[in-house]
């Protein structure tokens, strides 16, 4: 029954490609669909991570150019970054070729999969015509004030002379350097995302249902608004210190003050006191090295007055403290957790002073209650006492409310090659942001030592200028690159913003929930910029975020070797698994687990592997890897294909005259027809949707109807499928003796009158517990029904005692109470 899979798809790819189905036309009066997935990194070939989120997205694209949309469904490459100047680095090659070999593997990788892209569309990040932009829309964002430069903290190599990014740092980048690493304040470039933090926030509300919850609060979070108050304390003999809190409630609890390392105070005290300087010195630099080390903390010698109370309070500084707010935290052990530990480690004094119901228990008590020991505020609520002290606080002159964000500007410089050059310059060491724009220079050494763009001879000193070596970071590339895809040749315009009106925003993107913060606020924030800039006419780049979840796959951890082994080795060598610890992971290489796309095409064929990734999970949640599931995938492809033996009859089927089986089948596929089309639009569970064509086919292929019916749901069946398996789908299609593409077929629409059938369904309870149900015809008298009932083989063996009442809705349930 199986067919030649890889003469068929190379064949129908040929046909697409010879007719250019997938090309855009952005200028269409037509109804349009922008349907975008993630730029991908071209690390060199594809992984089945890619595989799943393009079969995801060439779904819909198909499934919407059959609906009768203009679809614009485009890729490119996000080809600046870290790897192509490592591979310089270490091998000695030109990151352009190395981009370049890698995006020519990748992308003929892709159209083996046979995706419906747009490649008149395609461009690299790393492209002048692209990265030119990058500067122009640098410049403009610095004559709105929204870029500028300054002394910022940052993790530097001594032995590399570069920044690293935390990442880096973390994932011990500059392996055996570590020690290395210093915390640095460098002059650096900023991107002044802050100022759009309200409006990123409130925004938010248009993404509400369309965009995953758990994303708009990973940016909710990360933008970090809250509202309190600045208290301020003396410090006798020294400038006050202000401290923010949104719990002004329980300032009667405080027992100390803490500050940060980057505190001025801080700072102050180091310079006279060694042990302090030291404490400084020895700050851990890693994010878990810090998270490890919540306790860790100095007493400056010094002692503060609480406003409220003028009690006199220690000033100690701590590693929890982060440079947020003031920087300047009063401490409560009883009421927060992180001073809890931290007074607990350094005896420090408690005070009891919030509970429940307003009663002292020396209990730590985190959520807000009812205050006592607090004077005139004892016995308010929380929210009262907050409202009265901070009132007290403004009038005495010690309080000001205050409004946070933890949201901070956008570190974009990098002191690397392998980016978009920052068109500025100094002249006298003053800064000068320039309209020109400036290519990369060629004529770099990669030594691994410093900024290659320093090592230039024609680079950095023209015209008594001395220019900027500083590139910016990737995320600038991805932060717009979906516009550009509108317009990609423009070399006047960034876009043509005309055009661009056209296709206001991505009506859906997919990508991983890794980019929940960094890229998807980035872009968000540009927009918005563009926005203002009168280049866009909507608020908010992406309508429809859809994160897919992870291909997972068995690792298979070797106890006695220690280390992972590949599936295929544990078949080949026959080995006992009970020498191995077996588990499901993300595919990945240091796990061995990893599938590569072009074996399974090799041996399944592309469609089986898209039906095989759509079918096997809902494309938000993980999919676990099997073998089995894909040969299953090519079998149900096989009887598809078989159904171009059957005999065929293209007449119009005569609603007025059919038979039962007729009837049956037409209801089948109006209702098949329903059920994918729901998914399509709603839930985009492409599982559900194969699972019916599945059940289509079973009907088709054990009917009785005639062939005109069956013809019929045979069509249906083909256009249905076309979206996940669209090159068997051509070739039947083109069997079945049309000359079109299905792409350009319209979609199956539901007739009404086959969806609702003249039979039911009803459940049969016992006691209110469901046994069995019946089917019968529309229409069945209570006796009939209630005898049917009692004679289905489930229920009746719960009867046998006799039965008390016998309870009857009419067409919807029966329940018999024994
Ligand atoms: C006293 C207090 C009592 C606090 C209590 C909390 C609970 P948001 O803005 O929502 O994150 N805080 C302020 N600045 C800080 C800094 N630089 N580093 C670490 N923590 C800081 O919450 C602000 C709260 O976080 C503030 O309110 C402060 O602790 C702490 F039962 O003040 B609170």
């Amino acid at each position: 029954m199986s067919y030649n899979f890889k003469e068929v798809e190379q064949k129908q790819q040929k046909r697409w490609n010879d007719n250019q189905l997938f090309k855009c036309d952005t200028k269409s009066n037509k109804e349009k669909f922008y349907m975008l997935e993630m730029l991908p990194y071209p690390s060199g070939s594809l992984h089945m991570g890619h595989v799943r989120n393009y079969s995801i997205g060439d779904a819909v694209a198909r499934y919407k150019w059959m609906q009768g949309f203009e679809v614009l469904h485009p890729l490119g490459w996000d080809s600046f970054g870290l790897p192509a100047e490592n591979a310089a680095i270490k091998r000695g090659i030109d990151p352009a070729g190395w981009v370049g070999d890698n995006v020519e593997q990748m992308k003929s990788q892709l159209q083996m999969l046979g995706f419906s892209y747009d490649w008149d569309r395609e461009f690299k990040t790393s492209d002048s015509s692209y990265y030119k932009w990058n500067q122009w829309m640098f410049k403009k964002m610095y004559d709105k004030g929204l870029v500028y430069k300054k002394e910022a903290m940052v993790n530097w190599s001594e032995s590399l002379q570069t920044v690293l990014a935390n990442e880096q740092v973390e994932s011990a980048f500059c392996t055996g350097q570590e020690g290395d690493i210093v915390q640095k304040e460098l002059n650096q470039w900023f991107y002044k995302i802050t100022d759009y933090a309200d409006q990123l926030l409130e925004d938010m509300e248009e993404l509400e249902g369309k965009w995953p919850s758990r994303v708009l609060t990973m940016q909710r979070n990360w933008i970090g608004k809250s509202q309190g108050v600045d208290v301020e304390f003396e410090v006798p003999g020294h400038q006050s210190i202000v401290t923010y809190t949104t719990r002004a409630d329980t300032i009667y609890g405080v027992t100390y003050v803490v500050l940060s390392m980057n505190h001025p105070f801080t700072k102050k005290m180091a310079e006279k006191n060694p042990k302090i300087a030291d404490y400084i010195k020895n700050a851990p630099l890693t994010k878990e090295a810090k998270e490890q080390n919540l306790t860790r903390g100095i007493f400056t010698g010094h002692y503060a007055i609480n406003p409220i109370n003028t009690e006199r309070i220690p000033i100690w500084v701590a590693d929890y403290v982060l440079d947020y707010g003031t920087g300047a935290v009063l401490a409560v052990p009883m009421n927060d957790e992180r001073d809890n530990k931290f007074a607990k480690e350094h005896n420090l004094p408690f005070k009891d002073i919030i509970s429940e119901d307003g009663q002292p228990n020396d209990e730590p008590y985190y959520p807000k209650g009812i205050v006592f020991n607090s004077g005139k505020y004892s016995g308010m609520t929380s929210d009262e006492a907050i409202e009265a002290i901070t009132t007290d606080l403004e009038k005495q002159g010690m309080g000001r409310k205050q409004t946070n964000y933890k949201i901070r500007d956008w570190l974009i410089s990098r002191q690397r090659y392998w980016g978009t050059p920052i068109p500025a310059s100094y002249v006298d060491g003053k800064e000068k942001v320039n309209d020109e724009f400036i290519t990369l220079p060629t004529d770099v050494s990669f030594t691994g030592q410093g900024n290659p763009m320093a090592t230039s001879p024609t680079f950095q000193n023209i015209d008594g200028e001395q220019r900027e070596t500083d590139t910016m970071d990737t995320f600038v590339d991805s932060s717009w690159y979906y516009l550009r895809y509108i317009d990609p040749k423009n070399d006047k315009e960034i876009f043509n913003k005309d055009l661009v009106a056209n296709w206001p925003q991505v009506d859906l993107y997919v990508g991983g929930v890794e980019h929940a913060v960094m890229h998807l606020l980035y872009s968000r924030f540009f927009h918005k910029v563009f926005r203002d800039l009168g280049l866009v006419t909507s608020k908010e780049p992406f309508k429809k975020l859809l994160t897919q979840g992870m291909v997972l796959a068995h690792s298979y951890y070797s106890k006695k070797e220690k280390r992972f082994f590949f599936p295929k080795e544990i078949v080949e060598q026959k080995l006992d698994e009970k020498d191995f610890v077996i588990t499901m992971e993300k595919m990945s290489k240091s796990k061995n687990n990893g599938v590569a796309p072009e074996d399974i095409v090799e041996e399944y064929g592309v469609d089986a592997a898209r039906i095989f990734i759509l079918f096997a999970a809902p494309p938000e949640k993980d999919l676990e890897w099997q073998e089995s599931g894909i040969a299953g995938a090519r079998r149900f492809l096989n009887r598809v294909h078989a159904l171009t033996e059957f005999e065929f009859d293209h007449s119009n089927v005569d609603k007025h005259n059919l038979s039962k089986e007729d009837k049956e089948l037409l209801q089948k596929t109006h209702q098949t027809i329903k059920r994918i089309t729901d998914a399509m639009e709603k839930s985009l569970h492409f599982n559900v949707a194969i699972a019916a064509v599945m059940e289509l086919l079973n009907a088709i292929t054990s009917t009785k109807a005639s062939v005109v019916v069956r013809s019929e749901s045979i069509k249906v069946l083909v256009k249905l499928l076309s979206p996940f398996a669209p090159h068997l789908a051509d070739e039947v299609w083109e069997k079945l003796g049309n000359t079109t593409y299905l792409i350009k077929e319209s979609w199956p629409l539901v007739d009404q009158d086959f969806l609702t059938s003249d039979e039911i369904e009803i459940p049969i309870q016992v006691n209110g517990k469901l046994r069995g149900s019946i089917t019968i015809a529309k229409g069945r008298t209570k006796e009939e029904t209630l005898a049917q009932a009692k004679a289905e083989h489930n229920v009746s063996k719960y009867l046998t005692d006799g039965i008390k009442k016998e309870i009857y809705v009419p067409g919807k349930l029966v329940n018999f109470v024994v």
